[in-house]
């Protein structure tokens, strides 16, 4: 092992820290380092990372960013809630687990644009610079969208994407011994407003029916109420659809 004493883990996802948890004590990074785990403090329903043991930190802080420029050699973000900012990224190896394919729909909710505009959906361990999503790749994977996919089945097939990246990536990264590769372009990128904007049914929205169903899939999310209309009476209605293959 190199000379890093301490990592730090900033997530806003316990199933990830949890998984990251056990590939640290399994593959022996917990015995050598100190790893501090962290949640947003824009995270507004924290209690399972609590649970975990992390605590909150807010990663735009200037007092917490010279803090962590003096403590830490290494930080991981496991599906922040926050931007990381420059001032840290620029002196600290910043580490991201990102729920796609970059440079392919960087930014919010990958999965979701890539069921509309087929590009291709995965998961990206990159090093995080200034720009979102956007720096060089330590290693990627793509997984496949189904015509029976909602956004939660790629989603999660995207999350054990990034669990198999994370247990094959884990101590290189830690020992510093990992390279990156340039983003083949700087592909493109969708903000939370564009989700939300998606979200907003168009009632006389014309195209194929074939786009429709995307559509709708793209924004059927397990319980989340996405996608939704103004019916004639001026009630918001929530729609999410369920797919189903034939059976064999
Ligand atoms: O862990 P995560 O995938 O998201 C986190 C952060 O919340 C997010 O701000 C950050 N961009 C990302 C890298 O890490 O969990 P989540 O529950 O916020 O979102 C998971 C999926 O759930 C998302 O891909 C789409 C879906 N979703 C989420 C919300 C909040 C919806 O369909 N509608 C929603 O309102």
């Amino acid at each position: 092992m190199c000379d890093i004493q301490s990592i730090l883990v900033v997530s806003d996802n316990p199933e990830l820290v949890s998984f990251f948890r056990k590939e640290c004590a399994m593959q022996g990074v917990s015995e050598l380092h100190r790893i501090d785990y962290r949640y947003s403090t824009v995270n507004k329903s924290p209690n399972e990372m609590i649970n975990l043991g992390a605590t909150p930190v807010d990663i735009k802080d200037p007092q917490f960013v010279a803090f962590a420029k003096d403590e830490y050699e290494l930080i991981f973000s496991l599906h922040c809630k926050q931007i990381f900012p420059a001032e840290l990224v620029t002196f600290v190896t910043c580490i991201n687990v990102h729920p796609g394919l970059n440079p392919h729909n960087r930014g919010w909710y990958p999965q979701v644009f890539s069921i509309i505009n087929r590009k291709p959906i995965g998961a990206t361990i990159h090093v995080i610079d200034e720009a979102v999503d956007h720096g060089g790749i330590v290693d990627q994977v793509t997984v496949d969208i189904l015509s029976s996919d909602t956004s939660l089945d790629v989603y999660e097939r995207v999350v054990e994407a990034e669990k198999m990246l994370i247990r094959k990536n884990l101590l290189e990264i830690v020992n510093g011994k990992f390279s990156t590769t340039v983003p083949e372009s700087e592909g493109n990128y969708n903000s939370i407003s564009d989700f939300k904007s998606l979200c907003q049914l168009k009632l006389d929205r014309t195209g194929t029916l074939s786009e429709h169903i995307d559509l709708l899939r793209a924004l059927s999310h397990g319980e989340f109420n996405n996608a939704y209309f103004f019916d004639e009476k001026g009630k918001k209605i929530f729609i999410c659809v369920t797919l189903k293959e034939q059976d064999n």
